[in-house]
């Protein structure tokens, strides 16, 4: 294959309500559709988040799998599940996300102020964490929100192995306030210091998107974008759905050269279990 780009698509999260945006995507219905609308824009993988009836950030065992279910009949996008959640969500609800049977999941490097509150990831759990996805064979992604999460990467897999696939992908998530700024040199700064071999996206929160998306793109990494890390598409002019992020970022992708992956060369780049279906 020529070189792709790996486009990640985020669309929920779990700190913007229904009612300050409505576009967002809270029931399962919105969530596979967006889904498949973001598959059909250049998506590979999908980042979820999910709410329960109130539009409120659950960690509910149950809806979880179905969840996971429906995007699977639904599309052939790689489905990661958040193990970050909500600031608020206890640590045995994050490990139990697990048990949903996902393909992937995200794993946070390190505590990290995030905005007002803590977003909270002592080694102990990382390592616990890191140690569930090994015996579940689910893939990790590992979310790094500044340079000392990197180095806690590199101590992470020194003393637990390598991941389940054998290979080590990383997320730079920037410009959260508390973390790493989302800037070239940043961004330049963190991939440097990066485990050998280890394959990247980047995503920048907020005004940051598209200084990280630029930069990510001329320094050879993979994109994640979403209604998670950002509600606006310009100045004034607030995102009306998910796909328009990824349809941004896969024509900034083709311009780069470097094409959307598709979701069954994304298994394959990212070692993902293949499914049934
Ligand atoms: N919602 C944030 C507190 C993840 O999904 O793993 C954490 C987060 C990271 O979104
Ligand atoms: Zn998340």
């Amino acid at each position: 294959m020529g070189a792709t780009t790996l486009i990640t698509v985020a669309p929920t999260g779990a700190e913007s309500s229904k009612t300050d945006v409505p576009a967002l995507p809270v029931t399962l219905d919105e969530l596979v559709q967006t889904a498949k609308e973001c598959e059909e824009a250049g998506a590979a993988v999908i980042h979820v988040h999910i709410r329960d009836d109130d539009a409120r950030p659950t960690l509910d065992l149950g809806r979880l799998r179905d969840t996971v279910r429906a995007l699977r009949e639904a599309t052939g996008l790689i489905v990661q599940l958040s193990t970050g959640g909500a600031v608020t969500d206890p640590y045995e609800d994050r490990l139990r996300v697990l048990e949903a049977g996902p393909d992937a999941c995200s794993l946070t490097c390190g505590t990290v102020n995030f905005g007002d509150e803590v977003f909270m990831n002592p080694w102990p759990f990382m390592v616990e964490l890191y140690r569930r996805t090994q015996e579940l064979e689910i893939v990790p992604e590992f979310e790094l929100f500044d340079l000392g999460q990197v180095a806690a990467l590199h101590r992470l897999l020194d003393k637990h192995g390598a991941p389940y696939g054998g290979h080590v992908h990383c997320d730079l998530v920037m410009g959260v306030p508390g973390g790493m700024p989302g800037d070239a040199r940043s961004l330049v700064a963190a991939v440097e210091a990066l485990p050998e071999g280890a394959t990247w996206s980047a995503t920048g929160v907020g005004r940051t998107t598209l200084p990280v998306m630029f930069a990510a793109l001329s320094a050879g990494g993979h994109l994640r974008v979403g209604m998670e890390d950002t509600i606006t598409f310009a100045k004034g002019r607030p995102v009306t759905g998910n796909a328009e992020l990824v349809e941004r970022a896969a024509t900034l992708s083709g311009l780069a050269q470097r094409p959307p992956m598709t979701p069954a060369e994304a298994r394959a780049f990212l070692g993902v279990k293949a499914t049934d279906g």
